[in-house]
């Protein structure tokens, strides 16, 4: 697992050392030439305006007084963005209710099925509530990660309410004591008004089929949709209560800088960034080495 990140921040790193070489090895300082270029280079990594700002703002004058070279006071800066790690939790209920919103195409789907593998992987039951209902493609291809990963897959026939597929799969895994429940949702953003109200409905159902449910609320974000999935991420805020995100397709992509922007902005913690298509391909994110794959 480990390297997962960094390896996947491959062409955000090179855009960003091509464009301000040298400033990434030993320079201690920088002269206004080099911090417009640095300035260019986490625009163009898709780092917002005020991230960057937070992240420039006196930089060589801290860069100066700790004595510190501009690349580690930068680092120091970067790793300042993210929240507190969250204490320990105990025992999690069961069936752990995990609800997964976002636009078409970023990933929701796919980050079921692998989670669902991880889960069963490690001995425990659940199963996948297919709420994305408009399309019978999209039921067939939860069905596929549902057999890949050894879950039933509770499905209504195609146009049936989201909520009630949900409140079916939340009430059957309680009954059956199963571990957990994954439910997938739909994303077509062309009718934002009724998607809203389509997830508030599928939260409010589900937690009158299990008190305290959904326990979890992920909002998958695609990483190379850049500055767009940040307001994306805005609107999804605004109406339904999120715990984290999963920031997907970050392989591939040299706009990985927008994690930067979603610490600094959105204040929803990043649980899990997706590094490719396979079923092994979605990691939990480590700040850390999100920011030395970034730099260094
Ligand atoms: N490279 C890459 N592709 C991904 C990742 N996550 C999802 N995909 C691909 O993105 C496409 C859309 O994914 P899907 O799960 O159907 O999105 P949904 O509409 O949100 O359910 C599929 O072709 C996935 O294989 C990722 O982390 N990396
Ligand atoms: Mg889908």
């Amino acid at each position: 697992m480990f390297g997962k990140i960094r390896d996947s921040l491959r062409k955000t790193r090179e855009a960003l050392v091509e464009r301000v070489s040298g400033i990434f090895s030993s320079s201690s300082e920088a002269d206004d030439r080099t911090l417009e270029s640095l300035e260019e280079a986490l625009l163009a990594a898709d780092v917002g305006v005020p991230t960057i700002q937070a992240l420039l703002d006196h930089l060589p004058r801290e860069a100066r007084a700790t004595g510190a070279g501009l690349s580690k006071a930068l680092r120091e800066r970067m790793m300042a963005l993210w929240p507190p790690a969250p204490p320990a939790e105990g025992p999690p209920p069961r069936p752990w209710v995990h609800l997964l919103v976002g636009v078409n195409g970023t990933g929701k789907t796919t980050s079921i099925g692998k989670l669902a593998a991880q889960r069963t992987a490690r001995g425990q039951k659940g199963l996948l509530a297919a709420g994305d209902t408009f399309r019978a493609a999209a039921v067939e291809q939860l069905q596929v990660w549902g057999e890949r990963s050894g879950c039933e897959v509770i499905r209504q026939a195609a146009g049936a309410d989201p909520a009630a597929v949900a409140f079916d799969a939340v009430q059957s895994a309680a009954s059956r004591d199963l571990d957990f429940v994954l439910i997938d949702t739909a994303g077509r953003l062309q009718v934002k008004h009724n998607l809203m109200e389509e997830l508030s409905k599928v939260h409010r159902v589900v937690s009158r089929a299990l008190p305290g449910a959904p326990h979890q609320v992920t909002l998958v974000l695609d990483a190379t949709t850049g500055q767009n999935g940040l307001s994306q991420a805005r609107l999804f805020t605004e109406k339904v209560p999120l715990t984290d995100l999963i920031l997907t397709k970050l392989d591939g992509t040299a706009k990985g800088g927008i994690a930067l922007s979603v610490a600094a902005e959105l204040h929803v913690p990043i649980r899990y960034v997706g590094v490719g298509e396979k079923v092994d391909d979605l990691v939990p994110f480590d700040p850390a080495e999100y920011v030395d794959g970034l730099l260094s």
